[in-house]
């Protein structure tokens, strides 16, 4: 019985070579290569949509990634559990890129690295305290929580929102669509890092922008790294050149890779990356699902599925 690693725009080999490392003696192959009665287990980022039907033996689908709606945008999906990725290592690096995105806007680093160029001396007397700062996390999942804790031991002053309610010691919580809102009206840096569906999808637009108060030490501010498809680019754009949103951070985008068309590019207040703020590591992500196929095969239960219907 095999694994069939179905991926576009990640290369098959460092996760086939990880594997084959991992589960000895288990053949593991790419679309290409697939004997496709032999398939167990499909490991997917992005896989062709139809690609993962007519697996007649397919008793699990690994999402490569934390987020699935890459999976989701297959209307051929078989009817078997999917598994996404809780791993150590990308939630800590996923903590490091909320940090340090907070920090920037916070220490106003762009300001600083703009006056380094132009060799200008000139101090921000009114620098505010982190406990001042208020962070607004979307997403109180595992991401979330884990960057909630990290800005908290930080000192900042941290809330989060998730759909349904959390009761999280030593953080203020918000759930569900009135209790947006609320969460909203006290935050000077909003974060999200909302898994994309029809729920979220454009959620971070100029209506949602206009919610977050002007009163602020520092910001507002938007940091993105859940999915492009919940912000709107137009708007955030419309709205830094306002002076509505001081400043933004994003990972993701509503295109990627971002087109050399678009305005966010070529803006000091606005800092790009290019979806890496948490990467799957191969060694990492490998070694989380081969562990997974180990235990089910001893007829412990599959852990981290997901929901089709709540799509996350
Ligand atoms: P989880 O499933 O653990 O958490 C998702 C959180 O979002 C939960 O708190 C959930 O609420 C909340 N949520 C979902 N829908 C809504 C909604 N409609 N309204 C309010 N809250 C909602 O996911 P992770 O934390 O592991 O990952 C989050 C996302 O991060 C991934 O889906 C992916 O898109 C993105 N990601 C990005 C990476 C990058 O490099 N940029 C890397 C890895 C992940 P509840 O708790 O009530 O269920
Ligand atoms: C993920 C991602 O979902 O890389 O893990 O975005």
């Amino acid at each position: 019985m095999s694994l069939l690693v179905a991926t576009t725009g990640w290369r098959p080999e460092p996760w086939i070579q990880r594997l084959s490392a991992l589960l000895p003696g288990r053949r593991i192959d790419t679309l290409e290569t697939v004997d496709r009665v032999a398939v167990r287990y499909a490991l997917t980022w992005r896989h062709p949509p139809g690609s993962l039907q007519g697996l007649p033996n397919l008793r699990a689908i690994f999402s490569l990634g934390a987020g699935v709606d890459h999976v989701f945008a297959d209307p051929h999906l078989p009817e078997v559990p999917i598994v996404r990725v809780v791993d150590p290592d990308l939630t800590q690096r996923m903590s490091e890129w909320v940090a340090l995105q907070v920090l920037l806007h916070h220490r106003q680093f762009r300001r600083y690295e703009r006056q380094q160029r132009l060799a200008v001396w000139d101090e921000d007397e009114t620098q505010p305290a982190a406990r001042d700062v208020r962070v607004g996390l979307l997403g109180l999942g595992v991401l979330g929580l884990d960057a909630a804790r990290k800005l908290q031991a930080l000192g900042f002053d941290v809330a989060g929102w998730s759909r349904t309610h959390k009761s999280v010691a030593g953080l203020a919580t918000y759930h569900g669509a009135e209790g947006l809102d609320a969460l909203l009206a006290r935050t000077d840096i909003l974060v999200s890092l909302l898994p994309l569906t029809p729920d979220t999808k454009g959620l971070l637009d100029a209506k949602l922008i206009a919610k977050l108060p002007r009163d602020g030490r520092i910001g507002p501010a938007l940091i993105n790294a859940g999915r492009g498809g919940s912000q709107v680019e137009a708007d955030i754009v419309a709205a830094l050149e306002s002076g509505r949103l001081k400043g933004a951070s994003l990972d993701v985008f509503e295109t990627e890779p971002l087109p050399s068309s678009s305005a966010l590019w070529g803006r000091d207040d606005v800092f790009v990356s290019p979806h890496n703020a948490a990467i799957s590591e191969p060694e990492a992500v490998a070694k989380y699902i081969a562990g997974e196929i180990v235990a089910l095969e001893r007829g412990t239960g599959l852990r981290n599925l997901v929901e089709r219907e709540r799509g996350y």
